[in-house]
């Protein structure tokens, strides 16, 4: 795209990797992150297409359309007026761990490690509630499919807006806690994060929580917007280059839910009198497949390469969408050795060694691993 403004750029935390910085890209270590149920803001990743502006709440409006009605504008000081909803949700870039595809065969994209993941309580309002308010959702439903978002702050790279859109069942079922979010961990949303408004989906990729989010769109068909059509879909393993995958994009689905996941975040070897054997203390996160696979049920680690599994024990899961810590203690190991991980879920699923390979290198799960 053409000129982007990286002069306005907000202050930022040191414990973050940076990945790129224009546009701003930046995680945290993995073993810094699992340290904390909730993630504090200072170790919440930065994922941008653009650059990050602030925005004085004072003269934010979102806009809502639907067809030829005349449009719905409200202020932010009357969102806040409206009951507050609050959810502790996992926000997981659809990338994370794109660097370990990337080993496998080359993949095109911002090469992240496994920290772009946070746990949050998110506050704000409820999408539903707001449509509602709308008056465009009658009877609790509306004659359209989708819900598009946008934001329309500045150019990102590769669309001169940045937009996504979710099925209007998933932003109408209450219990799926869709939100229009001013809060971060009760704190204010920063710009950042996408302050002062931007879109939690529980449950879905981070891509479609479009953060400075001022327009949405009640519509028949997906968000037209490239990160919608042109990005974030997983392509056949056979398509390995941009100008193989430019007449397929729109054949295939755009993405929703993350495949069930875990990661190995840090590895301790516990010192011990025996100079033959040591014990390792293991921690890490896990992640939930789609919701029809229920919940995290048990992770796993095997320190002979897959051969036998011991089960790790869960410290930390909270409501539906949030994340799942784990540990371990694993004695009588050698004294450097690698470790892998494994995470089933309620319906029976369990990672797979090799995760899928895929052009865009998004939802990778093979099992993940750490040596010490
Ligand atoms: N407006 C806007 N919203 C956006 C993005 C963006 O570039 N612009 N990136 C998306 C992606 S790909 C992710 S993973 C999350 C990252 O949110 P975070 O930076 O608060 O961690 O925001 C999403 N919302
Ligand atoms: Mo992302």
């Amino acid at each position: 795209m053409t000129h982007m403004n990286y002069a306005d750029e907000p202050q930022r935390s040191e414990l973050l990797v940076v990945q790129g910085t224009e546009p701003f890209n930046a995680e945290p270590p993995a073993a810094a992150l699992v340290e904390f149920e909730r993630t504090p803001d200072a170790l919440v990743y930065c994922r941008n297409h653009s650059p990050v502006c602030e925005y004085p709440e004072e003269t934010y409006f979102l806009t809502i359309k639907c067809a030829d009605a005349p449009p719905f504008r409200i202020s932010m000081r009357e969102l806040r007026a409206m009951p507050k909803a609050e959810v502790v949700a996992v926000l997981q870039c659809a990338g994370n761990r794109r660097k370990e595809m990337g080993a496998i065969k080359p993949v095109s994209g911002v090469a992240w490690a496994d920290g772009v993941v946070a746990n949050c309580s998110w506050g704000g309002v409820r999408l539903c509630e707001l449509l509602k308010r709308s008056k465009f959702l009658v009877n609790g439903s509306a004659h359209v499919s989708h819900v598009c978002f946008a934001s329309w702050s500045t150019l990102c790279q590769d669309d001169t807006y940045y937009g996504a859109s979710i099925p209007l069942k998933k932003a109408i079922t209450p219990e799926d806690h869709v939100l229009l979010a001013y809060e971060m961990n009760d704190e204010m949303l920063s710009a950042d994060h996408g302050g002062p408004l931007r879109v939690v989906v529980p449950g879905y990729l981070g891509a479609r929580w479009v953060k400075w989010v001022d327009t949405i769109v009640l519509s028949d068909a997906e968000s037209p917007n490239y990160y919608q059509q042109r990005d974030y879909k997983i392509l056949p393993p056979e398509v390995d280059s941009k100008a193989a995958a430019l007449p397929l994009w729109s054949k295939y689905p755009s993405m929703t839910a993350l495949p069930l996941n875990s990661v190995v975040a840090s590895v301790i070897a516990i010192p011990s009198s025996n100079s033959n054997t040591t014990s390792i203390h293991v921690k890490g996160y896990a992640l939930p497949g789609a919701p029809s696979c229920g919940k995290v049920s048990a992770v796993e680690v095997s320190v002979d390469n897959g051969a036998t599994w011991t089960s790790a024990t869960l410290t930390y899961q909270e409501g539906k969408w949030s994340w799942t810590l784990w540990e371990v203690v694993v004695d009588g190991v050698a004294q450097t050795g690698t470790v892998y991980c494994r995470a089933r879920d309620e319906s029976g699923g369990v990672q797979n060694r090799e995760g899928d390979w895929n052009l865009r290198g998004v939802a990778f799960n093979g099992w993940s691993s750490r040596s010490w």
